[in-house]
């Protein structure tokens, strides 16, 4: 395939800082280099290409929107970039940058101490430590208020029982940031107020298997977490939040990377259709001759284009501090629901080939299948807005 030019159809390329087109520019050329060459294969095997760890932390990529501790401190937007142009590669690559930095840096640099932030995030700013995010449990994923993992008070230590799911990187992960009822002496699960955790890799009563059989997201791990009397010393709790609000603002962090992230899977899939229909013959013809092989095309295109617009106006609020947690919402459902409904329309365009993985829209299509239900599925989106619309909580 030609490599990749960019889209940018309402000149959103004008309205950004050099230091965040040079970034774009940056990823989006590692991307075709290192990749796209590779990402069909290690998802047939169902492999997260962990050599990509060590590039992706020199390029910046980690964290890259938190200051200080060896975070690249650059903009929102630049960080919405970097989402784009990497999941233009794979959703699992955007995913692991994702929870490294929105959903396990941010929780540390947000909430941790001071040493806790000294003892993790240089090294995973670089790649060498990894994190992950256990919220979802097996009976509880759209409502995480009603987890049932539990920490109790030892002396001198917390112990962990109870158990996370669809944990992304879980099993490759050094750290796991770990939302759990902590229950006060006496006290019973409902008694229980959330807090945050940082359980290590080797910490006593700690497993985290690896998940397999999935159809999506093949290139990224996905696993579970268990607690089994799990010990960890005291000094591991994050002491600057409790409640759902500490999930949730590590939530925000990572569903406006999705926002910009779906946009690159549409724009591989447009992109690839887009080649396609000009080299496939039928009839006598191109099918990007056919009237309506173009009215899908040029839906393609203005979907993105709106995305595109969304993204950006999004990144710059949250640069300037303004933005708040429905705007976030509307951008995750709307551009997830676009990228998947181009993915499926760039399938029937490459005809049979589409299901082929020569063509990279059927591993989008199932990688958007995973985005459209994580990080608060598209109806909690919806949901969500209808509370801000009407005043009217509907999730019960
Ligand atoms: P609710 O009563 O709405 O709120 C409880 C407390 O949280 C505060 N809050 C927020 N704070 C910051 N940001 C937000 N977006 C917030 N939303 C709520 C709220 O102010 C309140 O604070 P306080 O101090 O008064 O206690 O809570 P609820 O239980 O009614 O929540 C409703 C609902 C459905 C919206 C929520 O549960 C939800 O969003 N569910 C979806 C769960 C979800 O998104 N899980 C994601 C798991 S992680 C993941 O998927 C990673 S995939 C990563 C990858 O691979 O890329
Ligand atoms: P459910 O909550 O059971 O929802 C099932 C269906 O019911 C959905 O259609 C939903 O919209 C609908 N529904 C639920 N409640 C309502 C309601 N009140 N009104 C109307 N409809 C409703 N979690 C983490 O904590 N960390 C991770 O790193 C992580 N990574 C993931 C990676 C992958 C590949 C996947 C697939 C998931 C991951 N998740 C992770 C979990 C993800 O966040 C949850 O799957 C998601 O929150 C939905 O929960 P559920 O799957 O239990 O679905």
């Amino acid at each position: 395939m030609a490599r990749y030019e960019g889209l940018d159809f309402y000149a959103i390329d004008k309205q950004l800082t050099d230091e965040e087109r040079m970034v774009r520019d940056l990823v989006r050329n590692w991307v075709e280099d290192r990749v796209i060459p590779i990402i069909e294969q290690h998802c047939r095997e169902g492999r997260f290409p962990m050599h990509l760890v060590p590039e992706i932390g020199e390029m910046g990529l980690l964290g890259m929107n938190l200051e200080g501790y060896g975070c690249a401190g650059m903009s929102n937007v630049a960080y919405g970039l970097a989402c784009q142009e990497l999941e233009r590669g794979d959703s699992g690559i955007r995913s692991f940058v994702s929870v490294q930095g929105s959903l396990c840096m941010h929780p540390i640099h947000a909430f941790g101490s001071e040493e806790q932030r000294r003892r993790y995030l240089p090294e995973m700013a670089t790649g060498k430590l990894i994190g992950c995010f256990g919220l979802t449990e097996p009976d509880y994923g759209s409502n995480p208020g009603g987890m049932v993992t539990k920490a109790v008070d030892d002396g001198d230590s917390y112990v962990l029982n109870g158990a996370k799911m669809w944990i992304t990187n879980g099993s490759i992960a050094d750290l796991a940031i770990v939302w759990a009822k902590l229950i006060p002496p006496g006290g019973t699960l409902a008694d229980g107020r959330i807090h945050g955790f940082i359980v290590e890799k080797g910490d006593p009563g700690f497993s985290a298997p690896e998940m397999h059989g999935k159809h999506s997201l093949k290139a990224s791990v996905t696993s579970e977490l268990v607690f089994e009397d799990c010990r960890i010393p005291k000094d591991r709790i994050l002491p600057g939040v409790s409640g759902l609000k500490g999930p949730f603002s590590c939530l925000n962090n990572a569903r406006y990377g999705i926002a910009w992230g779906a946009l690159g899977a549409a724009q591989a899939c447009y992109w690839s259709a887009r080649e396609y229909a000009l080299s496939r013959t039928q009839f006598g013809k191109p099918i990007a001759s056919f009237q309506l092989v173009q009215n899908k095309l040029a839906w393609m295109l203005r979907e993105i284009t709106k995305g595109q617009l969304l993204a950006l106006q999004l990144g710059r609020m949250k640069d300037a501090g303004t933005m708040f947690p429905e705007q976030i919402s509307l951008a995750k459902m709307n551009n997830v629901d676009i990228a998947l409904q181009i993915a499926r329309i760039a399938r029937d365009i490459h005809g049979a080939n589409g299901i082929l993985d020569e063509y990279p829209v059927m591993r989008h299509m199932a990688n958007l299948e995973s985005v459209y239900t994580y990080e608060g599925t598209h109806d909690i989106h919806n949901l969500i807005l209808g509370r801000w619309i009407t005043g009217i909580p509907a999730f019960e």
